[in-house]
């Protein structure tokens, strides 16, 4: 079995003028098709571990021999990450609900979250990503990883993920990263990471 690239499920203009459509183009089909490619490329030879869903092996990285670990690791961690970061835009989306309650709860209040979201993002030296994830003791919380890690390798339920290697803003935004956060709240697909809520 081999992974196939999953389908962004909106056109690549859909999240204009915020993310432009040129960005999620070669984003998804260049990228993404990379990461998947590369993955499936690491896991020749392991019948074992192409059985397995993608995630699983992300959240079981000590369960992979050694020998192709690191590989996994970058590009099946490439490969779940932007799977999951395409599904969590959408246009204009208004918070509401359960996890409107539950981010005031655990940050003060939503205004407070968006400020230590930011916040992190743009403390992130180098490529990487900042999720809101679930831990294990069932809280909120905002953590950064590096290059295409996962809050799945550490136990953490990931809820919402921005993208911060230059390849996800920079024919738009270039240099300023600011602006590219910035311009992330207004393409948050909040019923879906509501839905991950409540199921996590
Ligand atoms: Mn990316």
């Amino acid at each position: 079995m081999t992974y196939t690239l999953p389908d962004l499920g909106y056109g690549y203009n859909a999240l204009e003028p915020y993310i432009d459509a040129k960005t999620i183009e070669i984003h998804h089909d260049k990228h993404h098709q990379t990461y998947c490619d590369n993955f499936n490329k690491s896991l020749e030879g392991h019948p074992e571990l192409q059985k397995k869903d993608a995630k699983w092996i992300i959240a079981n990285l000590d369960k992979v021999p050694e020998a192709i670990r690191m590989r996994v690791r970058n590009h099946g961690g490439g490969f779940v990450n932007h799977g999951f970061f395409w599904k969590i835009l959408k246009k204009n989306v208004k918070i509401s609900g359960e996890i409107l309650k539950q981010i005031s709860k655990a940050f003060g209040s939503f205004e407070e979250f968006k400020k230590k979201f930011s916040e992190s993002a743009l403390g992130l030296f180098g490529s990487g990503w900042t999720w809101l994830v679930v831990n294990k003791e069932g809280k909120l919380e905002i953590v950064n990883t590096h290059n295409q890690d996962s809050p799945l390798s550490i136990e953490k339920i990931p809820l919402l993920v921005l993208d911060l290697w230059e390849h996800s803003y920079y024919i738009k935004y270039q240099n300023r990263r600011a602006e590219y956060v910035g311009a992330f709240w207004n393409v948050i697909n909040w019923e879906q990471v509501d839905e991950l809520y409540r199921k996590s």
